[in-house]
């Protein structure tokens, strides 16, 4: 079992200053940071991190919004990371999200929903290294 997690407080999030209230529920629910920056994603970038969910009808709204303005990532490191954190993250729609989760307190709506959260072991080293370096990891 992993016990890592890969995370970005996104740009609705960051901007309407919720930064420092979702890095305390995440500390408080026993995470520890691995690493941490304050960062863009180029709208080239943000197709490729995406690039998954291409042929889906949100992934060009999807990727000008992860490329319109700063974001935070981070790499988590906790038992049972990855399923752990989507349960403190909550449901994509904020809507559907249970009450308390991050979403449900912080996200706008579906598209502008607060926060990622990697959804297998495989996905969440693939973007922690898309994002930090070994010297960066802690
Ligand atoms: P999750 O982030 O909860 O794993 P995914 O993988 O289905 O959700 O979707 C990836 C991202 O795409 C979401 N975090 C959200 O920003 C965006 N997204 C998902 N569904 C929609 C939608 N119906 N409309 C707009 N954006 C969406």
């Amino acid at each position: 079992m992993s016990n890592i997690t890969f995370t970005m407080i996104k740009p609705d999030a960051f901007a309407n200053g919720h930064t420092g209230a979702i890095l305390d529920k995440i500390i408080k629910a026993g995470f520890r940071i691995v690493a941490l920056k304050l960062t863009s994603l180029s709208g080239e970038k943000a197709g490729e991190f995406y690039a998954i969910h291409k042929e889906r009808p949100f992934y060009g709204e999807l990727v000008e919004f992860m490329s319109s303005a700063p974001l935070v990532a981070a790499i988590l490191e906790k038992d049972n990371a990855v399923e752990d954190f989507r349960k403190l993250i909550g449901a994509t729609d904020p809507a559907k999200a249970d009450a308390g989760t991050i979403r449900q307190l912080f996200a706008e709506n579906v598209g502008r929903n607060a926060i990622h959260g990697s959804d297998s072991n495989e996905n969440a080293l693939i973007e922690g290294s898309f994002f930090f370096s070994n010297l960066e990891k802690y």
